[in-house]
C-alpha cells in the first residue's frame, strides 16, 4: 500500500476574487496555508478556515517554499514582491500578463534565486476547486518545478505544463482570451439581429451555442492545418470567394435589421483583402497572414 504524502505548505498572495476561491480550494484539500492581501480584511474567510494570515507581503514568501501570487496584474506583482526575500523559493505566478512580463519575471526571479513558474488561468472563480468543472491552468517554466509541485497545483483547477520557455502560458492564455472575444463579439452581433424582433432571444441560445461548439472543432484544426503546410487551399470546406460574395448578405440583414456592423467589419475588410490578393480558392488562413505586422 502507499500512503499519499500529506498536503504540502503553501503561500498565497493576493486574495481577490480569484485569489480567494484558490485559498479555499488549497484549504478544503488539506493543504497548510499562509495568505496575506494588501486589504488584510479579505483574509478573514480563509482565517476562518484555518489558513494563517501574514501581517507583510515578506512574512507570507518566509512562510513556505512554495509561494503562488494572484494578483491584478504585472505591476501589482512587482509592487507587492518588492522587498521580499524570494530566494529558494518556488514561486507560482497566477497573474494575467504578457508572454514578456512572464520572460522579464523568469529572469527577475533567476537573479534573486528562485524558480518561476507562470501560470494563465482558464476559469472563472466559481470553477476553482470544482471538480469536473473544466477549469485548469496552463503552466510554463522549468518541467522540474512543476512536477515537484503538480499535485499541489492540481487543486484548485487542472494543471497542463505547455513548455520550459516562462512565456508559452501567457501566450497559450491570451490566444484562448483573444478568440473568447471574437465569440462575444460574434454574439453580440447574433442577439443584436434577434432584439429587432419579437423572437425571444432565449430561442437563439441553444442553436448557436451548438453552432460555435460545432464550427469551433473542425475550424480551428484546419486552420492549423494550413497554416503548418502553408497551402491554404488544401481541403478547403469553404472558400474565400464564396465567403466574401455570403459576407454581402450579412451586412445587408444587418441594415435590414437595424444593426450595426461595426463588429464584422474588421474581419470582413481582411478577407476582401486577401481575396483581392488573388487567393479566392483559399479557406480564412491567410488573414492570419495579413496580421502580423
Ligand atoms: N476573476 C476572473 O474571472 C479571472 C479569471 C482568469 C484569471 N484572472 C486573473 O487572475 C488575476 C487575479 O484576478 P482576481 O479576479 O482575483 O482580481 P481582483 O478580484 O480584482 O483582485 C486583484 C488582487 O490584486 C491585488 N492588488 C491589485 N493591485 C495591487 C497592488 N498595487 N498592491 C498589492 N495588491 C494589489 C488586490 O488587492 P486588494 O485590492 O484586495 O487590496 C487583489 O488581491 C488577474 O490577473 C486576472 O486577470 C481572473
Amino acid at each position: 500500500t502507499t500512503i499519499d504524502p500529506a498536503p504540502r505548505a503553501l503561500s498565497l498572495l493576493g486574495l481577490g476574487d480569484m485569489g480567494a476561491a484558490l485559498g479555499h480550494a488549497w484549504l478544503d484539500a488539506g493543504h497548510p496555508l499562509t495568505v496575506w492581501n494588501r486589504t488584510a480584511g479579505k483574509a478573514r474567510p480563509l482565517a476562518a478556515k484555518g489558513a494563517t494570515v501574514a501581517p507583510t507581503a515578506a512574512d507570507a514568501v518566509a512562510a513556505a517554499d512554495l509561494v503562488v501570487v494572484c494578483l491584478l496584474d504585472d505591476a501589482s506583482v512587482d509592487q507587492v514582491l518588492a522587498g521580499t526575500d524570494i530566494s529558494g523559493k518556488d514561486l507560482v505566478n497566477l497573474t494575467t500578463g504578457t508572454p514578456g512580463e512572464a520572460r522579464a519575471r523568469a529572469a527577475w526571479a533567476a537573479e534573486r534565486g528562485a524558480r518561476l513558474l507562470d501560470g494563465g488561468i482558464m476559469a472563472v472563480p466559481p470553477m476553482i476547486g470544482v471538480p469536473d468543472s473544466g477549469a485548469y491552468v496552463f503552466y510554463s517554466g522549468p518541467k522540474e518545478v512543476f512536477e515537484a509541485h503538480r499535485e499541489t497545483l492540481a487543486v484548485p483547477a487542472g494543471a497542463v505544463h505547455v513548455g520550459e520557455d516562462a512565456g508559452m502560458a501567457a501566450l497559450h492564455d491570451v490566444a484562448l482570451l483573444s478568440a473568447m472575444l471574437g465569440m462575444m463579439s460574434g454574439m453580440a452581433h447574433a442577439y443584436a439581429l434577434f432584439r429587432r424582433e419579437k423572437t425571444p432571444p432565449a430561442r437563439l441560445a441553444g442553436p448557436l451555442a451548438d453552432w460555435v461548439a460545432g464550427m469551433a472543432a473542425s475550424y480551428a484544426r484546419e486552420l492549423a492545418e494550413h497554416l503548418e503546410c502553408g497551402d491554404y487551399t488544401r481541403d478547403v470546406t469553404s472558400n474565400l470567394a464564396m465567403m466574401v460574395r455570403a459576407n454581402a448578405t450579412l451586412l445587408r440583414t444587418a441594415e435590414e435589421q437595424g444593426v450595426g456592423t461595426e463588429l464584422l467589419e474588421p474581419y470582413m475588410r481582411l478577407m476582401e483583402r486577401r481575396l483581392a490578393e488573388g487567393h479566392a480558392a483559399e479557406g480564412t488562413a491567410g488573414v492570419v497572414d495579413l496580421l502580423l505586422r
